[in-house]
């Protein structure tokens, strides 16, 4: 892989601002830095449109060394912004994970308010405004993703008001309700009211924006409009993340991943059925309650572990944040617990994994699995759910999924669960462990379909296309990207 440094900080057509760089920085063992592909949805989503428009990537390099120049990776730009050990700790694990993740899924921890990590919060934000400031070039489309930086849209147009500037959040936007709790509401509010165009999963989410705007900011608005007194207009609408669904199911369609699931199913002894379940260990994603309630349906007598195992992969993520360890602790009990009363020799009943997985072994575990269960409290979206179906090209394969998802705006033929209620989530379990082929497959069939007509590359381009909608002819626009 090619990566030059350059000299001078180079001025793109299209920029996107994200809390990371599709990029880690590594220091190898004789201290010498190199860069490893960090391999994530959005930068597949968005690279081939970036190429295209010989894009720039501001983003943190994932560690709090010093500041590396803007390199060239295959053509795009990339562009680090550094980060102090001190404003790691109190922008991301702080106001980002500890206050903000919180209050936007629903209060399930409790968020912390601390007015030292949101100076933090502050003071990150501009330091990403001032360097998409410097790197768009003029009349540039820049697109500001996420929670962290929230406040980027206002500072980079006072910056550089000819910008055309978008905004994606991918997690839920609260209720008036909840949001109201923010000491900071109003700045958070107006910090995405700098965007032309904010995004969100659910077209819910796009309302209680504007309702917001409304009651708290004061601003004029009819339906998914905010009228400024400046004149400006702000759109707040939905645009549902997706997969890169074809890459998915080419993946699962080849040789090695189909031998590597029937070795999976082999090595766990070949049970009737194999549930499974994928998240990053985080308590918005209901990890202890599924487990609880397949732990019941086998202490009930509905199966066996020789009937039915669970298998459960949890990468550890945000593990200095207390909340994060104490739900990891846990689970880790509950499932000692459980493979404790219930497990055989060579057979526990679950199979408990922190390993980080290549998307081969991901769409291998998909394949092998039979009854996929996701049961967030609450999700932005989940892609989760939607890289399972893409796996299941032969129309197998059941999906339990928690209502409080984005995707069950969507997935509608799924398992659809409250998560909350542990019966209801055990006779749904049941009904998908005993569900007949043929209504698997017409539940499998229609969601299918859904998510290849909506995958990732529809998503961006569907922002962009709207971000740049009328546009004043002798503005930029975005070039499609690139096929073949
Ligand atoms: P997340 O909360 O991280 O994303 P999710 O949408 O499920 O949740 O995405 C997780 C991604 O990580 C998936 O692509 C999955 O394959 C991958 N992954 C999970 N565990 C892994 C492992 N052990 N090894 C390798 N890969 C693993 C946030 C929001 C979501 C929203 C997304 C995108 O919380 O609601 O869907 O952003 O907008």
């Amino acid at each position: 892989m090619t990566r030059n440094a350059r000299r001078r900080t180079p001025r793109a057509d299209l920029v996107v601002v994200a809390n990371r760089l599709p990029v880690d920085r590594v220091v190898e063992d004789d201290g010498s830095t190199s860069w490893r592909t960090s391999p994530g949805g959005l930068v597949s989503a968005l690279e081939p449109v970036m190429r295209a428009n010989h894009g720039a990537w501001i983003g943190w390099p994932g560690d709090t060394g010093d500041q590396p120049e803007p390199f060239d990776d295959e053509g795009l730009t990339l562009v680090p912004v550094a980060m102090s050990d001190r404003e790691y700790a109190e922008f991301y694990e702080g106001f980002s994970n500890a206050t903000l993740w919180p209050l936007y899924h629903d209060l399930i921890a409790k968020p912390e308010f601390h007015r030292e990590w949101w100076d933090a919060y502050e003071v990150v934000n501009r330091r990403f405004a001032e360097t998409a400031a410097k790197v768009a070039a003029d009349g540039a489309i820049v697109w500001v993703q996420d929670y962290q930086l929230q406040l980027v849209p206002a500072m980079l147009r006072e910056l550089r008001p000819d910008l055309r500037i978008g905004f994606y959040l991918h997690i839920p936007f609260p209720p008036t309700e909840l949001f109201g709790q923010l000491p900071w509401r109003r700045q958070v509010l107006e910090g995405l009211l700098g965007a032309d165009l904010v995004g969100f999963q659910l077209p819910g989410a796009a309302q209680n924006f504007v309702r917001l705007v409304r009651q708290r900011v004061g601003h004029k608005t009819h339906r998914d409009s905010v009228y400024l007194p400046d004149g400006r207009v702000v759109v707040a609408k939905a645009f549902p993340i997706s997969i890169d669904f074809s890459g998915f199911e080419e993946l699962a369609r080849s040789v090695e991943v189909v031998e590597r699931a029937e070795e999976i199913r082999r090595d766990l002894g070949e049970p009737r059925r194999i549930f499974l379940g994928v998240d990053r260990l985080d308590y918005t994603k209901g990890i202890y309650a599924r487990l609880r309630a397949f732990g019941e349906l086998i202490s009930d007598g509905h199966f066996t572990v020789e009937d039915a195992v669970f298998v459960q992969v949890a990468t550890p993520s945000r593990e200095r944040v207390s909340q994060y360890k104490i739900i990891r602790d846990d689970i880790d009990r509950l499932v000692g617990r459980i493979n404790g009363d219930l497990g055989r020799i060579g057979r526990p009943a679950i199979s408990y994994l922190h390993s980080s997985f290549p998307r081969e072994e991901m769409a291998a575990l998909y394949k092998a699995a039979d009854i996929m269960v996701v049961t967030p409290f609450r999700d932005g979206m989940n892609l989760v759910a939607k890289e399972y179906a893409a796996c299941r090209y032969g129309e197998d394969g059941a999906l339990v999924l928690s209502e409080f998802a984005g995707a069950a705006e969507e997935l509608r033929q799924a398992y659809l669960v409250n998560p909350y209620d542990i019966n209801g989530m055990k006779a749904k379990m049941l009904e998908a462990y005993h569900a007949d082929p043929k209504e698997l497959a017409r539940r499998m069939r229609a969601m299918r379909r859904c998510i290849s007509e909506n995958d990732v590359s529809h998503w961006a381009s569907a922002f962009l296309d709207e971000l740049t909608a009328n546009r004043p002819r002798h503005d930029k626009q975005v070039k499609p990207a690139r096929t073949g």
